[in-house]
């Protein structure tokens, strides 16, 4: 089903042209500022179609976002098997959305609770045989790995939009995300090693990619929490806003990023994922590339020589010649 193109603000990109040919240079010329900080709408609410319990997932056509947000504020959206299966589903149905460009990860805040991203793993479900059973899965088991992967995986940029906690399992999936954007309250840590887990993965890899090996070490072996300043300073995190301009500035970062080339965002994340990612890193970026082989002349003259059962002739091809 076809859906109306997008309104996006393109006029926003040439407002920062400076008529001025001598103008010192400035990082404002980039237009960011320009861009509207107006809430994001939902018109789509796939929660109760997809039959999400522990999820909200919503989709704005206009700004060409999708939302999956955690839904378990009693517990801080500590997250059991069901959780991430839903959130695996929701990012699919996202991924795979022609008319979304830019995913965001969050967290449905309640004035009963605390707020919170994510507080990891569900203690209450944790069993004792491995893996965390809530009767969902025919033996204890949590996909939250293959969640991370999934992540990684998907062409579109994943934003994580943190408020309050992002702890154990939940802080690993906003260093997951390609970018974090959080409110003041924010506060970051692992808690593992106290309370019995940790992530050899993604986890304890990415982190240190991120914020360098020492740092790393300090978070896993100490169980320390960060503020939202510090997050920001130790390479974390992207931005912080004060909490109540958190979701106009994400609107702001979701508009910047819509506008730019989906295939060179796609590109640019597979290329910084495919160094951590070995070979199956590689073999991603390699499928964009040779998707883009595909549309070219030297492409086409491979496809139509072998279906008109004659010699290629890729010379006469001006963009073949190396
Ligand atoms: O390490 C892994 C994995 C590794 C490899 C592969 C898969 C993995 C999957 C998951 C994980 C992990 O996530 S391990 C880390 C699990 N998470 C935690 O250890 C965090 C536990 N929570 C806390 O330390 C604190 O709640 C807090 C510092 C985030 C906030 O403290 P605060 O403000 O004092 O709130 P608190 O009263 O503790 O929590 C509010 C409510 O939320 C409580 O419920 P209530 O007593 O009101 O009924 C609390 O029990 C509940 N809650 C919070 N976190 C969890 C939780 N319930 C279950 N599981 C939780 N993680």
């Amino acid at each position: 089903m076809s859906r109306p193109s997008p309104k996006v603000d393109v006029a926003s990109m040439s407002a920062a042209r400076n008529p001025s040919k001598t103008a010192p240079p400035t990082k404002s010329r980039d237009g960011f500022h320009l861009i509207p900080t107006t809430l994001i709408h939902y018109d789509i609410d796939q929660t109760s179609k997809q039959g999400f319990k522990d999820i909200t997932f919503k989709i704005s056509t206009q700004e060409r976002c999708a939302r999956i947000a955690f839904n378990r504020p009693h517990v801080l959206h500590a997250f059991r098997p069901n959780t991430i299966n839903e959130f695996r589903k929701a990012l699919e149905i996202a991924t795979d959305d022609v008319n979304v460009s830019v995913i965001l990860f969050a967290s449905e805040l309640t004035n009963e609770r605390t707020p919170a991203f994510c507080a990891g793993g569900d203690q209450v479900v944790r069993s004792g045989d491995g893996g965390y059973d809530d009767g969902t899965e025919a033996v204890p088991r949590l996909r939250v790995l293959d969640l991370q992967v999934q992540m990684r995986r998907c062409p579109k940029p994943i934003i994580a939009v943190v408020r309050g906690y992002a702890i154990g399992g939940g802080h690993i999936l906003h260093m997951m995300a390609d970018l974090t954007i959080a409110g003041e309250d924010a506060v970051f840590g692992q808690t593992g090693p106290r309370m019995g887990s940790f992530d050899a993965g993604y986890g304890s890899t990415h982190m240190a990619r991120l914020v360098g090996q020492k740092k790393a070490r300090e978070m896993w072996f100490t169980c320390n929490f960060y503020d939202a300043q510090d997050a920001l300073q130790m390479g974390l995190i992207n931005a912080v806003y004060p909490n109540n301009e958190l979701e106009g500035n994400v609107a702001r970062w979701v508009r910047r990023i819509g506008m730019n080339s989906p295939t060179a965002i796609a590109c640019t994340k597979a290329a910084l994922n495919a160094d951590g990612d070995g070979q199956a890193g590689q073999a991603l970026l390699g499928g964009h590339l040779t998707r883009l082989f595909y549309m070219s002349e030297e492409g086409k003259e491979g496809r139509a020589a072998y279906l008109e059962r004659r010699a290629p002739d890729f010379h006469k091809i001006p963009s073949s010649r190396l």
